[in-house]
């Protein structure tokens, strides 16, 4: 289906297209991860800014579910429809490269945004946050909360074959393994596949199980609303830290109820912006860049309200 967006910051007054170059007029396709999720909300509404600068006629389309087997279908209508481009999260790093595969070689310019395929000839540009840094920046987030306190972390993810979310757990093991030595992982990851009342109650399984639970890391922006809920019923916001992925408008408010306490915020709309504009590269035949890593910023009660922070909360 498709997504209708209300949230876009008026930005009004973007040129209208009279010498914009050959991908001018165009379409382009945004396929995002999942319908009504504002991590994609916020790509969407850069996405759509670049396009109206541009002159492309971008569409906006995601499954309802975060789930292959409900995005490919999208994409195989996507390919008949033959856009000049498609900005594409894939759902699964194998299931979702057949789909991308044939758009590919019948001749639309794909641009993998957030997410990725293990196929790496899939894709003339690759735009992602840099997951395994931020998955590292969730650890010490962790580490500095519980001032070097020793305990058992749990991490919460959404489903193995997720790339972004994938990197963001290597990338906090590694930071426990290597440097953060005073934690040890509580058991093997768990997964939410993307529900909140999953981690809920995966988070309260494992509170029954390990009472010396000190923290847990919560992949992404589901996982960790979800996570802090869960955590907050069973009555241990005093004793388990939450160190969650994302900042929407409900993950800033559990921040400020203390329910969370550290948020890794992603650059949603410098994705979708960037993801058209190389999209737009290729088409006109210009240098593409073939991978941007983009930023993540920690969020705090403390620093949330600071313009320089509060600019990345994400649109819903
Ligand atoms: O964390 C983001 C995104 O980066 C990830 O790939 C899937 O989940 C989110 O959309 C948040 O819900």
């Amino acid at each position: 289906g498709v997504l209708l967006v209300a949230g876009c910051a008026d930005e009004s007054g973007g040129d209208t297209g009279s010498d914009s170059g050959s991908a001018s007029g165009k379409k382009f396709t945004l396929m995002v991860g999942v319908k009504g999720d504002p991590f994609y909300v916020s790509m969407e509404c850069g996405a759509k800014e670049k396009a109206k600068e541009l002159g492309v006629d971008l569409q906006v389309q995601g499954p309802d579910k975060f789930d292959a087997t409900l995005q490919n279908p999208l994409l195989d209508a996507v390919a008949a429809s033959k856009p000049a481009a498609l900005l594409v999260a894939p759902n699964d790093v194998k299931a979702s490269a057949t789909p991308l595969k044939r758009i590919q070689d019948a001749g639309t310019k794909v641009v993998l945004v957030d997410t990725t395929v293990d196929d790496t000839s899939i894709g003339a540009s690759r735009i992602a946050t840099d997951n395994k840094l931020g998955g590292a920046k969730a650890a010490e987030a962790l580490n500095e909360l519980l001032a070097g306190k020793p305990g058992k972390v749990l991490v919460i993810s959404t489903d193995p074959g997720v790339s972004s979310v994938d990197a963001r757990v290597a990338g906090f093991e590694e930071a426990v393994k290597t440097k953060f030595t005073n934690f040890t992982l509580a058991a093997a990851t768990q997964y939410s596949h993307n529900s909140p009342q999953t981690a809920a109650s995966i988070i309260q399984a494992e509170l029954q199980r390990s009472p010396d639970l000190v923290g847990v890391f919560a992949t992404n922006l589901f996982s960790a609303q979800g996570t802090a809920t869960g955590v907050r019923s069973a009555g241990k916001s005093n004793q388990v830290k939450v160190v969650g992925f994302d900042a929407g408008p409900d993950q800033i408010k559990q921040l400020e109820a203390g329910d969370v306490q550290a948020l890794v915020a992603q650059k949603p709309y410098d994705i979708g912006v960037q993801g058209v504009e190389q999209a737009a590269n290729a088409i006109e035949g210009k240098t593409v860049e073939t991978n941007i890593a983009t930023e993540s910023l920690i969020v705090t009660k403390d620093n949330m309200s600071d313009p320089e922070v509060s600019k990345y909360i994400y649109k819903d």
